[in-house]
């Protein structure tokens, strides 16, 4: 059995994709980090990063438990563990597989976060600079990601592998990022024919729809200065 700390947002999301490919059991603790369950010390203690998803398999190496974070980590893991269900056996194939999971995680994942953060939390009033650096460097990896499609059906090659399994999350994010989709045909197809696919259906119906504007607007100010490190709670 797998435990596993998560949410609705895409880190946590691409780990169920996986979970759901593998078809292993697994319980999940919901968690929301907006009001900081992030912070509790039981969960600290299973992740002294304090960001989720984390998960407890049971069933580790040598049949002993093992406490994981990092999703990049925790695919590879899955993948391991199941024998190689979630990306390609042909070697080069696999390399190329990781090298899209790799890009992702510097990629879309931290510059989506920050197209968010200014988009939709930061205080009101700043210079529109912010906004347009990261809403550029989004538009820049859906033309990349729209290129990579063209050549095969998946990121990185013929197969869903661990890198639709990261990237597809943070396209969930288009319209509400305002970053056009359409005109990238083949992302777009891509996008919508992985949204039909039963374990993503799956994935997704853990938690249902993403963190909206009005879900963060009824989070203590307090607690959302936080969750972004600011105010009081900055570091120096
Ligand atoms: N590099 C980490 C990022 C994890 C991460 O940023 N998780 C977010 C949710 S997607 C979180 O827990 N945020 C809480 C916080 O920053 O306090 C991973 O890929 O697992």
């Amino acid at each position: 059995m797998i435990e596993i700390y998560g949410t609705n947002s895409p880190n946590v999301v691409k780990v169920y994709i996986a979970l759901e490919v593998t078809g292993f059991e697994y319980k999940v603790h919901p968690m929301n980090v907006l009001t900081g369950d992030q912070f509790d010390p039981e969960f600290v203690k299973l992740n002294p990063n304090k960001k989720v998803p984390v998960i407890v398999d049971h069933d580790g190496p040598g049949g002993k438990p093992i406490t994981l974070c990092e999703s990049g980590a925790i695919l590879l893991y899955l993948n391991e563990k199941s024998g190689g269900k979630l990306a390609p056996t042909d070697k080069a194939a696999y390399w190329h597989a990781l090298q899209w999971l790799f890009q992702q995680h510097g990629g879309i994942g931290p510059m989506g976060g920050q197209l968010a953060h200014f988009l939709r939390f930061a205080p009101p009033g700043l210079p529109p600079y912010p906004e347009e650096r990261y809403r550029s460097e989004n538009n820049r990896l859906y033309d990349l990601y729209d290129a990579q499609i063209a050549q095969h059906p998946f990121i990185a090659g013929d197969s869903f592998s661990v890198a639709d399994m990261a990237i597809w999350p943070w396209i969930v994010y288009h319209e509400l990022h305002g970053l056009d989709l359409k005109r990238r045909s083949h992302l777009n197809e891509w996008f919508w024919r992985v949204s039909e696919m039963p374990a993503v259906q799956r994935a997704v119906a853990v938690h249902g729809s993403p963190i909206t504007n009005a879900a963060v607007a009824e989070v203590d100010p307090d607690a959302l200065d936080r969750f972004f490190i600011r105010g009081k709670y900055a570091f120096s």
